[in-house]
């Protein structure tokens, strides 16, 4: 093998594994084994390259894992889920594949003929018992300091209220001189690829929420269940009518997140989307500023106890 460049390298273990797999005499399907391995070299480039330009909140073909986190909270469930369960898990099929392995060698007809009769083992049902419950006991713990974290925020800095509709979403902030609007997506023929608009995600009135701030979320529906989802706030909280849900995210980064409603509430089920746009606090407040009269019901209060009434 050269070592002359790292491409030689490439090249030369690529040749070495095809002689090795297909032997040296056939030349034909080495070429052709050639093309494929060179296809999952640039395969695999392209992933790499893939994984670097995609920083933004958008899934990409053949992903695996888990969303990056923007927030504390998505932290906290990926480091659970890629720590703690995964040694549980991958120790679980492990040991079980072993056992069943092990089984159908050692006591199969052929190996074991005269089976044993024995139906009872104390030993064993009180391991096979315990073991398990032990197993949930320490999954539990800290499953449950998770779900109190991300339950609610002690001293929220604003609030944003979510409320669900067949099939878009409305949003209001009461600590920003009331600024609510709806939300919809932008149907397809109506997409624009240079304001960075994606299908099935964008939305006309993008949710705007400044960074390093504790906002409060409280969910609702005015219809029928929705659930409002964020997968890289690490947010899924249901939307019911006649309740009010609470949640909370403090984003880490500015940049464009999207989500969709979780819980199938109809024909348009799927074209509710949610898009946030996370800026800086400074940014938020400009926003504030200049959607305060383009944004805002212009009824008061008192308008619209009688408009949930019936009045109008
Ligand atoms: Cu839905």
């Amino acid at each position: 093998m050269s070592f002359s460049s790292s491409k030689n390298v490439v090249l030369d273990y690529k040749k070495g594994l095809i002689i090795g797999i297909v032997g040296k005499n056939n030349k034909a399907v080495q070429i052709i084994m050639m093309k494929y391995i060179h296809s999952f070299f640039l395969f695999l480039c392209a992933a790499l390259v893939a994984q670097v330009s995609y920083a933004q909140d958008v899934s990409k073909p053949l992903q695996l894992g888990l969303k990056p986190a923007a927030s504390p909270q998505m932290e906290r469930i990926a480091d659970f889920h890629d720590g703690l369960l995964m040694w549980v898990i991958t120790f679980i099929v492990i040991f079980v594949t072993g056992l069943l392995i092990y089984v159908a060698i050692r006591f199969n007809k052929k190996a074991n003929p005269t089976p044993s009769k024995t139906t009872h083992n104390v030993l064993l049902e009180v391991l096979w018992t315990a073991i398990p419950v032990l197993i949930l006991i320490i999954i539990a713990i800290p499953s449950f300091k998770m779900l109190y974290y991300l339950d609610r925020v002690e001293e929220p800095d604003m609030t944003l209220k979510v409320t669900g509709y067949q099939w878009y979403w409305g949003y209001e902030y009461p600590d920003h001189g009331g600024i609510s609007f709806e939300s919809y997506m932008i149907p397809e023929d109506e997409l624009d690829e240079s304001k960075g608009h994606r299908r099935l995600l964008s939305t006309d009135n993008p949710v705007v929420l400044p960074i390093d701030t504790n906002i409060q979320i409280v969910i609702t529906a005015a219809d029928v269940l929705h659930a409002f989802t964020v997968p890289a706030f690490g947010i899924k909280k249901d939307a019911v009518t006649g309740r009010l849900n609470e949640t909370w995210v403090r984003i880490d980064k500015p940049g464009t997140y999207y989500g969709q409603c979780s819980e199938i509430c109809g024909v348009n089920h799927a074209y509710m989307p949610i898009e946030i746009k996370a800026v800086t606090k400074e940014e938020f407040e400009a926003w504030v500023a200049q959607s305060k009269d383009k944004l805002t019901y212009n009824y008061s209060n008192d308008a619209r106890v009688a408009f949930a009434e019936g009045a109008f």
